[in-house]
C-alpha cells in the first residue's frame, strides 16, 4: 500500500509500538530488524498502517459473546445446500455489500462458537514466545477498518459449463459468490509480532476450529509476506456489527485479495513454521491443474493465491427486462485494483462500449462507520458501474470487460482447470426482453 496519507507521527508511534512488542516478547533488536529489512516485511516499517485506537463497535453485542447474527436466511440467496448462499448481485443497493445479503461459502458444519470459551494460539517453530489471546485481547489490539470484497476462488465456475461446454467440479456459482465489506480487527501482523515471529519464519498456516473439514479444522497457509502484510486481517467486525456466525465469529482472517479461501472463519490455531507449508488447500484443493498450469512444490497444479479481475451485471441469471430505456449496473473488483474502466458489448465482444464508474461511496447506513476508514480504506472495495440501454423486444447476451489502475483487463479467453477456479473472461448474461 502506498504511504499515502501517512503523517511522520503516525509512522513513528507504529515504529514504537512494533519495538515495544519485540521488547516485550524478548525478540532481539537484530531480530527484528533482519524480519522487518526481509522482503515483503520491510513493509512492516515501511508502510502507513492506518492504525487507529481500538474501534468501538456499535452496541450490538458489544455486552454479549454471542454473534448478533444467527444462520441466515436462505430466501435472498441462491441456496447451493449445506449453508452455501450464492448471493443475488440484483439485491445490492450501493457499494457496500449489507450482512444479510453477504454471500456464504463453508465447506463443512457452521459453527456456533461463544466467545468468551474462545481462545486463538499461535505456536510453532518460528515463533519465540507462543501465545493464547482470549477475544478481548485482540479486541484491545489497535484496530484497523477498511472496505474490501471477498470472493470465493470457484466464482463464475459454472461459466466453464456455460460458456466453454465443459464442467467444473465443485459448487456451480454463477457470478455471486462476491461480496464487498466494512471489515473491523487487529492486524495479523501484530499477533506474529507480539508471539515473537523469528526471521526464520516461512510459512504462516491458519486453522479454523470446524473440525469437521478435512483435516479437522479448514486450513490455509500463506507465505510470512503475507501473513505480514498490513492489510492481513484478524476481523472482528462486519459493516460495524461483531461478525455475524455464518462469516466466521467470533473472529476470522481476511487476506484481501486472495481467494477466500484463505480467509479462514472461526479461527483457532496461527502456526508461524520455518518450513514451507503444504496441506490439502493449496495441493489437491485450490490448486489449478489443466494443460495449460504447471505444477508447483508438492501441490498437482499451481497453488491459487490471488483473485483475479472480474466484472458481473447485477441481474438475474437469465435476466427478463420489460421492453424500454433503462439503467443496467454492476460490480467489478481487482485484487489490483482500483477498476478503472469497465466496458459492455452487445455483440459477444465484437464492440465495446464505455459505462460509468460510480463514486466509492458508502451508503447513508454506513455512515456511522465514515471516521473509522482509513486512508486507502476503498482499496480493496469493488467498483459500481452503470450504463444505459434501451432494451428492445428480444433475447440478448451482455458481456462486461473491466480493467483496473495496473492495465489488468479480463481476457477474452481463460484455458480450461478441472476444479473450475478464477473464471475471469467477460460472462454472456442473458437477457430477454419483453
Ligand atoms: N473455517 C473455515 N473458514 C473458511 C471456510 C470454511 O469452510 N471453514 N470457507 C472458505 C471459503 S472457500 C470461502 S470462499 C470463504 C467464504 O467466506 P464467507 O462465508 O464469509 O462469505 O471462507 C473461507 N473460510
Ligand atoms: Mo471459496
Amino acid at each position: 500500500m502506498a504511504t499515502r496519507g501517512l503523517t511522520p507521527e503516525k509512522n513513528a508511534e507504529e515504529r514504537t509500538r512494533l519495538w515495544q512488542f519485540a521488547r516485550e516478547t524478548g525478540m532481539t533488536r537484530r531480530h527484528l530488524l533482519k524480519l522487518l529489512s526481509a522482503g515483503g516485511a520491510a513493509a512492516v516499517l515501511a508502510s502507513c498502517t492506518g492504525l487507529a485506537p481500538p474501534t468501538a463497535l456499535p452496541s450490538v453485542g458489544e455486552n454479549s459473546s454471542k454473534a448478533p447474527l444467527y444462520f441466515k436466511d436462505p430466501t435472498p440467496f441462491i441456496d447451493h445446500g449445506a449453508g452455501n448462499l450464492e448471493a443475488r448481485l440484483e439485491n445490492m443497493e450501493g457499494l457496500v455489500t449489507p450482512s444479510r445479503f453477504f454471500f456464504v461459502r463453508n465447506n463443512s458444519e457452521r459453527l456456533d462458537v461463544d466467545a468468551a470459551d474462545w481462545r486463538l494460539s499461535i505456536e510453532g517453530d518460528a515463533v519465540a514466545n507462543p501465545l493464547e489471546l482470549t477475544y478481548d485481547d485482540i479486541r484491545d489490539m489497535p484496530s484497523r477498518t477498511y472496505i474490501s470484497y471477498l470472493e470465493c476462488a470457484g466464482n463464475h465456475r459454472a461459466l466453464f459449463d456455460l460458456v466453454k461446454g465443459k464442467p467444473a467440479k465443485g459448487t456451480q456459482w454463477k457470478t455471486g459468490a462476491v461480496s464487498n465489506g466494512i471489515w473491523t480487527g487487529a492486524a495479523l501482523r501484530d499477533v506474529l509480532v507480539r508471539a515473537g515471529i523469528t526471521s526464520e519464519a516461512n510459512s504462516v498456516l491458519l486453522i479454523g476450529l470446524d473440525t469437521g473439514a478435512p483435516e479437522g479444522g479448514f486450513r490455509r497457509a500463506m507465505p510470512v509476506e503475507k501473513a505480514l502484510d498490513q492489510d492481513t486481517l484478524l476481523a472482528y467486525g462486519l459493516n460495524g456489527d461483531p461478525l455475524p456466525k455464518d462469516h466466521g465469529f467470533p473472529l476470522r482472517a481476511l487476506a484481501p485479495g486472495w481467494v477466500g479461501a484463505a480467509s479462514i472463519k472461526w479461527l483457532g490455531r496461527i502456526v508461524v513454521s520455518s518450513e514451507q507449508i503444504w496441506t490439502r488447500n493449496n495441493t489437491t484443493s485450490y490448486t489449478l491443474v489443466g494443460d495449460a498450469y504447471g505444477q508447483e512444490g508438492e501441490a498437482p497444479g499451481k497453488p491459487v493465491t490471488s483473485q483475479t479481475i472480474k466484472s458481473a451485471l447485477a441481474l438475474p441469471w437469465p435476466a427478463d427486462l420489460a421492453a424500454g430505456a433503462r439503467s443496467l449496473h454492476g460490480y467489478a473488483q481487482s485484487p489490483a485494483g482500483p477498476v478503472v474502466k469497465v466496458e459492455w458489448s452487445l455483440d459477444s465482444g465484437a464492440t465495446w462500449n464505455d459505462s460509468t464508474l460510480e463514486e466509492q461511496r458508502i451508503q447513508p447506513e454506513f455512515e456511522r462507520l465514515a471516521e473509522a476508514l482509513g486512508d486507502d480504506a476503498f482499496r480493496y472495495s469493488w467498483t459500481r458501474f452503470s450504463f444505459r440501454w434501451d432494451a428492445r423486444p428480444g433475447e440478448y447476451t451482455i458481456m462486461t470487460r473491466a480493467t483496473d489502475a495496473a492495465g489488468t483487463t479480463q481476457p477474452d479467453e481463460i484455458p480450461f482447470n478441472e476444479k473450475g477456479y478464477l473464471f475471469n473472461q467477460p460472462a454472456p448474461h442473458p437477457i430477454r426482453v419483453a
